[in-house]
């Protein structure tokens, strides 16, 4: 049985040291010394073993199993050292390299235009207000006083989803939606996009953005109308900007009319960037139709308002001097980097 101990110890040291994984390392523990182990099945022969061999042999066989664990905690321990200097040396990393240089994004000239005029807005005490883009027929037209028959409905203008539910026309709704729940006074702005089923060109787009405002409290009359869409003007295009208002007529507004600004460039007197005009048309605006205010649950005898609405792009293409609508959803490097 001596022998067999010495020869179990031999094969062990020789497993070990041909083992180069902690997995490894494990079936040598259980090959030797497991339950169904080699060592393990000579002990249990002891018994059979003289009353004067048997200590002598167990000592020996308990002195071999604590050198196998040794050898095998040293064994592992070597090998966890290998590893993690390998991956010290995988992962070294020179902090003198330079970084990986992440091109940093810029804003689209939408959102560039966008953001001032919110910020103009802002500065004024309106708030930005949003809502769906998928609307019901009812706040995109009825609730405006946009009856079933008028133009603005026929198919060709609007993307109808089914003959109650379509893609907004324009950012309306989100203010009909706003006097439904709020009290006046309200002062807010709902930009955003809007959907008009126009065929792709330099000068339109089935998806273009509008930034419309609304305002509504007790004794609000055409010249706060005036008064706070000059105000917009100058701190958008400059102090010195001139604004006329021409009558016009949109169903939600009574009266109604459309503001332009004097063309900067010819100061007046006509140009090619005005078309000859000498003013270019900013926004169209008016006071809340009483029918409007009623729509939604605002009494008109106690409470008047105005509301205007711009096209973004319209004013973004006058601003940088694009001419093409259709560079704005490209998403072209090369004209999106001038900006
Ligand atoms: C409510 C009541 C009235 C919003 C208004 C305009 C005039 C207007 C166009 C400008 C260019 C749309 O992007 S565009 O094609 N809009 O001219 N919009 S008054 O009037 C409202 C809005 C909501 C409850």
């Amino acid at each position: 049985m001596k022998q067999q101990l010495e020869a179990i110890k031999a094969a062990a040291d020789e497993a070990l040291r041909a083992a180069d994984s902690n997995q490894l390392i494990e079936s040598v523990r259980v090959r030797f010394l497991g339950k169904k182990g080699e060592l393990t099945a000579i002990l249990k022969q002891m018994g059979s073993l003289s009353p004067e061999e048997r200590p002598l042999i167990g000592q020996l066989a308990n002195q071999i199993r604590a050198d196998i664990e040794r050898e095998i905690a040293e064994r592992t321990a070597e090998i966890s050292a290998a590893e993690s200097s390998r991956k010290l040396a995988a992962e070294k990393l020179d902090v003198t390299m330079p970084g990986t240089k992440h091109p940093l994004g810029k804003k689209h000239p939408l959102e560039i235009v966008l953001d001032e005029v919110k910020e103009i807005f802002l500065g004024m005490g309106f708030e930005v207000a949003t809502g769906p883009e998928v609307e019901y027929d009812y706040y995109n037209f009825e609730a405006l006083n946009i009856p079933k028959n008028h133009p603005a409905r026929d198919t060709q203008d609007t993307f109808y989803i089914t003959p109650n539910i379509l893609l907004r026309t324009q950012t309306s709704p989100v203010q009909v939606r706003v006097m439904e729940k709020q009290k006046p006074p309200i002062r807010i702005i709902s930009p955003g996009r809007v959907y008009r089923s126009d065929a792709v060109d330099a000068t339109h787009s089935p998806v273009f953005h509008q930034i419309e405002g609304l305002v509504v409290d007790k004794g609000v009359t055409m010249g706060d109308l005036k008064g706070t869409l000059a105000e917009f003007a100058k701190r958008l295009y400059g102090e010195d900007a001139v604004v006329r208002f021409r009558p016009h007529h949109f169903p939600f507004t009574e009266p109604s009319a459309e503001m332009d600004t004097m063309c900067f460039a010819c100061g007046g007197k006509g140009c090619r960037l005005c078309k000859g005009e000498g003013w270019i048309e900013i926004l169209g605006c008016g006071m809340v139709h009483p029918k409007v205010l009623s729509n939604c649950g605002i009494d008109p005898e106690e409470y008047s308002g105005f509301a205007f609405g711009l096209g973004l792009e319209r004013i973004v293409m006058r601003r940088f001097g694009i001419d093409d609508l259709r560079l704005f959803y490209e998403n072209d490097q090369r004209f999106l980097n001038q900006f």
